[in-house]
């Protein structure tokens, strides 16, 4: 079964990309010894900066490998676009400097916090995720993907990870927390960009 590696330290994106590569027949693999490695600083100003900065740091520890690593987080309209590239640190008081991940219960309750006074009709906001797909240091492609959604004041159902509970997804009424995984994959920002990243890799296998 051919294998694609991925470069996170989050699981729940590691739960996603199975689901997404489960019916393409795709392996997903963590970079072996990926806990070990030195961390990346993510201070670029786009997903995308973040993502080809991860990739190209991550590839070089898998030599002649394609390495994906993702660069995602929650846009919403209300709050100006934010968390946006800060969704991983968005509860700690100052999520534009260079802290520690926050959890994802903290970031959710700042989020229901900042979006107290916001009317429904004024809820909207997406998810984005860009993969960075690099070898040897260098970046090769990036793959785009995002899902609109509305954000809800209390958390509904219990699968995914992240602001999943928050993210209603009008299209079939469901959070993203009430996903299957088969559904996620077919609906999200991470499925979308992945779907990208294999149609890429077929036209250059
Ligand atoms: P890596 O950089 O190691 O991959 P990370 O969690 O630090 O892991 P990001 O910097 O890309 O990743 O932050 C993404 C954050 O955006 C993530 O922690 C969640 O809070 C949120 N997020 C992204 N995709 C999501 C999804 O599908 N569902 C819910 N929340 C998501």
């Amino acid at each position: 079964m051919p294998r694609v590696l991925i470069a996170t330290s989050n699981p729940g994106k590691l739960h996603d990309f199975a689901g997404a590569a489960l019916p393409h027949g795709i392996e997903i693999a963590s970079l072996s010894n990926f806990a070990s490695l030195p961390e990346v600083n993510e201070d670029g100003d786009t997903f995308e900066a973040n993502a080809r900065k991860k990739a190209e740091h991550y590839s070089r520890y898998a030599a002649g490998e394609i390495v994906l690593a993702d660069d995602s987080g929650l846009e919403v309209d209300a709050l100006g676009g934010a968390p946006g590239v800060h969704s991983a640190r968005y509860a700690a008081d100052q999520p534009h400097l260079l802290t520690n991940n926050t959890n994802d219960e903290a970031n959710n309750t700042r989020l229901i916090r900042e979006l107290k006074k916001v009317p429904p009709q004024n809820r909207t906001g997406r998810f984005v995720c860009v993969l960075g797909a690099a070898r040897d240091g260098e970046t090769l492609a990036v793959f785009r993907g995002q899902a609109e959604g509305i954000i809800l004041d209390s958390p509904r159902g219990s699968n995914g990870f992240g602001y999943d509970p928050l993210f209603y997804f009008p299209q079939i009424q469901k959070t993203f927390a009430e996903l299957t995984p088969e559904e996620k994959a077919s609906y999200s920002h991470r499925g979308e960009a992945f779907r990208k990243f294999i149609s890429w890799s077929i036209d250059h296998r």
